[in-house]
């Protein structure tokens, strides 16, 4: 059996900082790193902030390569079924467990707001299993499930950051696109405008 380290946030962080742009252009590198270098739950604490109708979108760090979010997810809490707009995306769970369900697009017509999806697999993440998502098949959603009945935390990196999405509905077979936007900014909960 091998021995994990965790590591603090600030480390990691650190760490993440040094990787220069082409690795943030496959998933590979940035995958393995995250596969290599779990954070130790006990310093994500300033940065998590619970919502009981939403999950969080909590920003640790942003450079103009990436952004390091800290996203909470309280019991049965889900995403939409969303994109990433051409974005690499890298997943990780330092708390709890989520699941991560993708989608193929057969047909999309956002000027319309109409598609038609078909469920492809369901990956479950946790501490041993960070996971990317796949630039050719991005459309996913993430979903704490009440089975697990545990709240969950997941570090999102984004490259490049980015503030908006499409986001679905596969029963109503509709689209569009929504803003995001960040619960708390280094640490500092945000004010709604
Ligand atoms: N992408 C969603 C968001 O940033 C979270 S689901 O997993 O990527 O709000
Ligand atoms: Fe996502």
């Amino acid at each position: 059996m091998s021995v994990v380290t965790l590591l603090p946030v600030d480390d990691f962080v650190a760490r993440l900082r040094q990787f220069p742009e082409p690795c943030f252009a496959g998933t590979e590198q940035i995958l393995r790193f995250l596969e290599e270098n779990p954070v130790a739950p006990a310093t994500l604490e300033p940065y998590l902030f619970w919502d009981a109708r939403h999950y969080t979108r909590n920003l640790i760090d942003k450079t103009a390569l990436y952004e390091l979010i800290a996203i909470c997810w309280d019991i049965g809490q889900i995403s939409s079924i969303h994109n990433h707009r051409e974005q690499n995306c890298w997943m990780a769970a330092p708390i709890g467990r989520l699941m991560v369900q993708n989608y193929r697009v057969l047909e999309q017509d956002l000027k319309r707001g109409t598609c038609r999806l078909e469920k492809t697999d369901a990956v479950e993440m946790n501490r041993e299993h960070p996971c990317a998502v796949n630039p050719l098949a991005p459309v996913h959603k993430v979903c704490n499930q009440r089975e697990f009945r545990a709240r969950a935390v997941s570090l999102h990196v984004y490259s490049r950051p980015f503030d908006s999405c499409d986001v679905y509905s596969d029963e109503q077979q509709t689209c569009g696109s929504i803003g995001l936007s960040y619960t708390s900014m280094y640490g500092e909960r945000v004010t709604p405008a």
